[in-house]
Parts: structure tokens; sequence; C-alpha cells
């Protein structure tokens, strides 16, 4: 059975009838998957070749001959200890390479050449490609250890429009998943593996992507998430090393163009604004946008185009607010 399962674990031929039903893996992490898989039907069907030959042996050769009782013997002391120890030894060498191969699949150690945080939501999937370097500088100085990396540009699905992964072929991929709101899990059948994103409890792996696996690949949530958990669905496309690192490239300018847009954007509101008279409340409408706030917006562009002795009364107090929150966006940016 040891010899059995060694031959199946070094993945000899593998094609879709020995494969047993797994698809061809594209990673590293996926051939080991799919080792282990072969290597426990091998040892099931020894075990299973063993308990049907007894059962025709013993319907053949001890077929009911005559009324005579057979002699009737019990506490066979051998068979005893051979049909205890047996079970346990087949047991002991699966736990043996399970726990091996788990300890293999969960490392993280190795440098990896792309970092991508995957956001499950109900009911799609984000990817945000990650400049792990910054993090990382400022971990190696001994400062922020918490230091959030930088996201370079994000791929936001919805249930209509299922979002792409898109990796290098042989690059080591390093996955943070991340959930706000239920129990998914995230699982490209072709990694041969899954893993739960919990909320509250960031899970990550990592994969080495084969090389010649270019081609477009399936995702899937496979943890029930609530009413369109069969449409959390997603594309992964595998890409030469030139073609991705174009695609990498425009990704980053388009991201790029995009900030410097809504950059120019704000910049043209603030002066317009500012035009408009009352200047604290021309930087308190910016500011309040920038940082996303609707309400604050909706408050300050009322407050500009109504009431001028409520403006009046507010004014000195929002121009502290503003001037509170200049202060803030330096710090942070400061801090990035
Ligand atoms: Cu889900």
């Amino acid at each position: 059975m040891l010899a059995a399962l060694g031959l199946a674990a070094t993945g000899c031929a593998s094609n879709e009838f020995t494969r047993l039903g797994v698809p061809e893996p594209i990673t590293e992490q996926g051939q080991r998957v799919l080792a282990l898989w072969q290597g426990s039907w091998v040892a099931a069907f020894a075990v299973g070749l063993l308990v049907w030959g007894l059962i025709v042996w013993s319907i053949i050769f001890h077929r009911k001959r005559s009324e005579q009782l057979p002699p009737q013997v019990r506490y066979n002391m051998p068979i005893e200890a051979l049909y205890t120890v047996l079970p346990i030894v087949v047991i002991a060498v699966l736990f043996y390479f399970t726990a091996r191969d788990q300890t293999y699949l969960l490392e993280t150690d190795e440098q990896a050449d792309a970092n991508v945080e995957v956001v499950a939501f109900q009911w799609s999937w984000e990817f945000n490609y990650l400049d792990q370097s910054k993090a990382e500088a400022a971990e190696a100085a001994g400062g922020d250890e918490e230091a959030d990396p930088e996201i370079l540009f994000s791929e936001v699905g919805t249930p209509d429009q299922m979002p792409t992964l898109v990796l290098r072929e042989g690059d080591v991929v390093h996955f943070d998943l991340h959930s706000p709101d239920v129990i998914h899990s995230f699982w490209i059948p072709a990694f041969a593996f899954k893993m739960d994103v919990v909320p509250g409890h960031d899970n990550e792996f990592q994969v080495k992507v084969n090389e010649g696996t270019a081609g477009t690949y399936m995702g899937r949530c496979a943890e029930l998430c609530g009413a369109d958990h069969t449409r959390m669905l997603f594309q992964v496309e595998v890409m030469e090393p030139d073609e991705y690192d174009a695609w990498y490239a425009e990704q980053q300018e388009a991201a790029e163009a995009e900030q410097a847009e809504q950059a120019a954007a704000e910049e043209a509101e603030d002066a317009q604004s500012g035009a408009e008279g009352g200047e604290p409340q021309g930087d308190a409408e910016a500011e309040a946008q920038t940082e996303g706030e609707g309400e604050q917006a909706d408050g300050g562009q009322d407050g500009a185009e109504g009431d001028a002795q409520a403006q009046d009364a507010s004014e000195g107090e929002q121009a502290d607010d503003a001037a509170a929150r200049d202060e803030e966006s330096e710090d942070e940016e400061a801090g990035r």
C-alpha cells in the first residue's frame, strides 16, 4: 500500500481518468492536492480489493456443503490483533500525508510576486491588486506593523457582471481574504483548493501558478451565502508574462488617470464654490466630498444656497471644522 501511495504521490501519468474527477490543476499546490486525492483512492482501492477478495474467496471455497456444522472457532488472537492494527496503520498513513500536505498548502513564507486582496460580498467579488512594497518597507523600518498596503487598482463585480481575476504564469500569488458580511468561500476549481472568507477573520494563502497554463478558468463561491449565492461567480484569466505586464501597466495607468481626474474635478469644484462666495463654506463642502460624506456635502450646499443668517451663524464653526479636516487629511497623506 505504501508503495502504491508513493507511486501516486510522485504524480505519475495524469489524465482525466486517473485524476478521478479533479480538474487539471494549474498550480503547484493543486498538483499536491491531486496527488493526495489519487493516493487516498489507491489506498481505498487496496483495502477494497482485499475485502472483496476475501468475500469472493469465502463464497467460492466455503459454500455450505452438508448439514454438518463446520468447526466452531473463536478468539483467534493473531486475526483479532490484525484487524485492530491494520485499520490503525491505514488511518495513520492517511493522516500523515494529509497533515504534511495541509502544512505545505497553507505555507505563505515564500516572497510573492503578486498580492491580491479578495473581498467577497453578497453577492460578488472585488479583487484589489496591492502594492506590498510600501507596507513591507514600513515594517522593515520597524515602524507601523499594521501598515496597510496601497491598492494599485481594483476589479469589482456584480451578480450580473462577473469580475475577472488576472494572474501571470509562473507567479507566486498571495491572496488575502476579507468579507464584510457573511461567510463565503473562495474557490477556483483549477487550483483544486478553496478557502473560507470569514468576516472578522482574515484568511490567507498563496499559490505558484504553473508555466504553460495561460487560459480562462472559472471561480465560484462555495459557501451558501444567501439568495444570490449561485450568481457569485468570477473568471480567472492566466496570462503569459508579456501579456500580463502590458495589462498590468494599463490597469495602473487607468487607475492613475482616474485619480488625477478626480483630483481635478475636486479642484474645479473648489474654485467654483469659492467664486460663489462663502469661502469657508466652499472649503467645508469640498472636504466633505473628498471624504465621501454625502450628508455633510448636502448640508454644505443647502447652506450655500439657502438661509444667509443660518450660514452666518454656523460659518465660524464650519471654518473650524474645515481647518481640522485639512489637518487630518494632510496627516493621512503624510502617513502614506
Ligand atoms: Cu458567497
